[in-house]
């Protein structure tokens, strides 16, 4: 089972103001050079239907929405993390496993609590969406099938709100008729060549000669793509381990109140952090630091920065104007403080969900 949240920054932004939900909401990254300047990261379904998409730069959207009473939100990452936390926590209580891929997006095995039936996996995906709704507020949509492959085809096929099963029955007939691109891993460049290839939909795809699929495309994802094709997915739901962000926190030698001495600890965290993101080769979209008080009190602040980033420099540029700021806005001393990046890139995640499905290929 797959499980999304629907619209999920510009949702999480309605709870916290119900009086946004009637009205076109754009949730975005500002680049701070001029007012309009930086990208959608989502929006909200009013604005959809008005044709405002993920990733289209912020002026267009204003030129889309021109007229309407839309709302343009800059994104606040340490609120979408909490509720997606909470929730997170909920569908641990309903899973075997939980695997979660993105802020947004977790797999959960429940072939154990429905003893295999999909007549009972749809009133146990209703009990959850109900649960989650009175708990969070937060709505989401369902993909429910044989394996992550086609749960996840699933989940795209009818948002929001959605709950779609397709039983190892009607995978054929659920797939076959499908564009290729509907399969993970088949983007903008493989589309075109499969098109060129006379292949569009999944069934040309499945029916394609195999051994012309691995010289055209290699081996490993010539026979990625001819299983996927055919429904075939043997890849596991998996605790993802991987964590969404990465952080490390320390004690102050003592107590203190002084920009530079705490910078000593956090370029120690620092450069800790950055040795992993570079073994893991992530780039990061959000800087945060964390302090706590000499009254046990603790605070966070962070910021989203512009371009995607890796190097260590980014963290302790960002890290000491955060801290700097926070310095000069609480007059208390700082007993502990931590540092963490998180908003690593989705391409990373999807590339790593789609590694995974080639080692078991
Ligand atoms: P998605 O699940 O792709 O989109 P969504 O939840 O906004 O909408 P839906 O699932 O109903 O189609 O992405 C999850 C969150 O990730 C999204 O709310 C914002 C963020 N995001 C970006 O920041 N940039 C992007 O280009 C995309 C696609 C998403
Ligand atoms: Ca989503």
């Amino acid at each position: 089972m797959l499980a999304d949240f629907d619209y999920f920054f510009a949702q999480c932004e309605e709870l916290r103001n119900p009086e946004l939900k009637d009205k076109p909401v754009v949730v975005g990254v500002y680049s701070g050079r001029t007012e309009e300047s930086g990208a959608v990261s989502t929006s909200n379904y009013v604005a959809r239907k008005f044709g405002v998409k993920s990733g289209m730069p912020l002026f267009l959207a204003k030129r889309k929405l021109e007229g309407t009473d839309a709302v343009f939100l800059p994104v606040d990452h340490e609120y979408y993390d909490q509720i997606s936390e909470r929730t997170m926590q909920i569908f641990r209580g309903y899973a075997t496993i939980l695997e979660q891929v993105s802020v947004d997006e977790a797999y959960l095995d429940v072939t154990e609590q429905v003893s295999g039936s999909y007549e009972k996996a749809k009133d146990y995906a209703l009990k959850m969406k109900s649960q989650v709704k009175a708990e969070t507020g937060i709505s989401f949509t369902v993909g429910i099938g044989p394996n992550k492959l086609i749960s996840k085809i699933a989940c795209d096929s009818q948002k929001p709100d959605g709950l779609t099963i397709i039983t190892a029955d009607e995978v054929g007939c659920f797939l076959s008729p499908l564009p290729v691109d509907r399969l993970l891993g088949v983007g903008k460049k493989i589309s075109a060549k499969m098109d060129s290839l006379g292949i569009k939909t999944i069934d040309e795809l499945a029916k394609f000669n195999v051994q012309k699929l691995f010289e055209i495309f290699g081996k490993t994802l010539g026979l990625y793509f001819h299983n996927a094709a055919n429904g075939i997915d043997n890849e596991p739901v998996e605790e993802s381990g991987e964590a969404l962000s990465i952080g490390r926190i320390g004690t102050l030698k003592q107590d203190s109140h002084e920009l530079e001495f705490i910078l000593q600890k956090t370029d120690e965290l620092i450069d800790d952090i950055s040795k992993e993101i570079s073994e893991k080769n992530l780039s990061f979209k959000l800087v945060g630091i964390y302090a706590v008080m000499t009254d046990l009190s603790s605070k966070s602040r962070s910021v989203t920065i512009e371009q995607p980033a890796k190097d260590r420099e980014t963290i302790k540029k960002n890290a000491k104007a955060l801290l700097e700021k926070f310095l000069n806005e609480s007059p208390l001393a700082l007993r502990r403080v931590g540092v963490k990046v998180s908003g690593f890139s989705r391409e990373e995640q999807k590339q790593k969900q789609l590694t995974s499905f080639f080692q078991n290929t």
